[in-house]
């Protein structure tokens, strides 16, 4: 046979072959096959050795296109078998750019936490300094420096967690105001947040484990005018113009006199409504002047000095602004209550 039929006969080979071929493997394999140093060319170019040396160049020549020819046809089968690679991985990866990213699991402020963060807010901007201190107390400070004698029914284990004889959970935040008076010379400004504690059953309106924000001002000439204006200015400021105060007498042992403060009712603006019950007011807190002996047991000298103090429930706050009926709420750590605050 000669060099042009074998070549040819190469060729037939190689478009059956190539026509068969679905993948780069199955490519790569037919090109060694065929131009490989072992493949049906090379074999070719071995056997010119039989030829006469006349014949050799124009063989050889012959060889040689044939290369490159089948070269050729085996680089066009590879970028087509390129490109319907792509064509299927471009199908099968698609990417949807106008889908929404995941987003990333967001938390929220606690409802307790955006109230005081509000109420804190009042009173740092009007001067005032947060103070805070333990939650398990010396009945010494959470008691007798407070006026609070032996006898008093607040002292009884019905209503106060004992640790020991003289240790309690504190039952409000004022001993650490306490605290501040016996450590600070006046003027003193300053707010005290935190969680209290008192033995009471669980319901709508009561927990065992509450918070409180107690506030508490002493210095040259400190008047009840003073703590009315500063309770209206924090009226004014949380609820906005028009919201203002109005104080009924009470009685606190660390104080006198006392009074229990009402805010205008925020939804009807005190003219009177079903959350007010009709009398256009909201309980919010209770306040007085600093009762003179507290002032005393304190390291305070009560001629030159005078004070006085305050004390919110958070809790409160935070329901009513919040309008969260049942307190209960606030504890349980239930998401679908507590993802509506973001
Ligand atoms: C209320 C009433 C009040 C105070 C707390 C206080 C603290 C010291 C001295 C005098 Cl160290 N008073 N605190 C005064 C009056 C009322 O809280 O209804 N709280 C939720």
């Amino acid at each position: 046979m000669g060099m042009k039929e074998r070549i040819a006969e190469i060729q037939e080979l190689l478009v059956t072959e190539l026509n068969q071929v679905d993948g780069m493997q199955a490519l790569d394999a037919l090109r060694v096959k065929i131009v490989g140093k072992k493949g049906e060319l090379t074999a070719l170019l071995r056997g010119m050795g039989q030829l006469s040396p006349e014949e050799r160049p124009a063989a050889g020549q012959l060889i040689n296109e044939a290369r490159e020819k089948f070269t050729a046809m085996l680089d066009e089968k590879l970028a087509a078998i390129k490109a319907r690679d792509r064509e299927l991985a471009l199908q099968k990866e698609t990417i949807d750019v106008t889908q929404p990213a995941p987003q990333p699991q967001m938390g929220c402020e606690h409802p307790l936490t955006l109230a005081l963060n509000e109420v804190v807010d009042c009173f740092t901007g009007m001067g005032f300094e947060v103070v805070e201190g333990p939650e398990v107390e010396l009945d010494h400070f959470n008691f007798e420096l407070l006026n609070i004698p032996k006898n008093h029914p607040a002292r009884d284990a019905q209503d106060t967690f004992y640790i020991d004889d003289n240790i309690v959970l504190r039952t409000h935040t004022s001993p650490m105001q306490a605290r501040t008076m016996l450590s600070r010379k006046p003027p003193i400004r300053i707010i005290c947040p935190g969680r209290v504690y008192r033995a009471d059953e669980v319901d709508a309106t009561h927990s065992p484990v509450f918070h409180q924000l107690e506030g508490l001002v002493i210095d040259e000439d400190v008047t009840m005018a003073d703590l009315r204006g500063t309770l209206n200015a924090f009226a004014e400021r949380l609820y906005g113009k028009g919201i203002t105060t109005r104080f009924r007498p009470s009685f606190f042992p660390f104080t006198e006199p006392s009074a229990e403060v009402d805010l205008t009712c925020v939804s009807c603006k005190g003219k009177g409504c079903r959350i007010c019950k009709g009398t256009g007011w909201i309980e919010v807190l209770g306040c007085g002047m600093v009762n003179p002996k507290v002032l005393e047991m304190c390291g305070i000298d009560s001629k030159k000095y005078s004070g006085f103090a305050f004390g919110i429930g958070l809790e409160r706050i935070a329901m009513q602004r919040y309008s969260i009926p049942d307190m209960r709420l606030l504890y349980e750590g239930d998401m679908r209550f507590l993802g509506q605050f973001r």
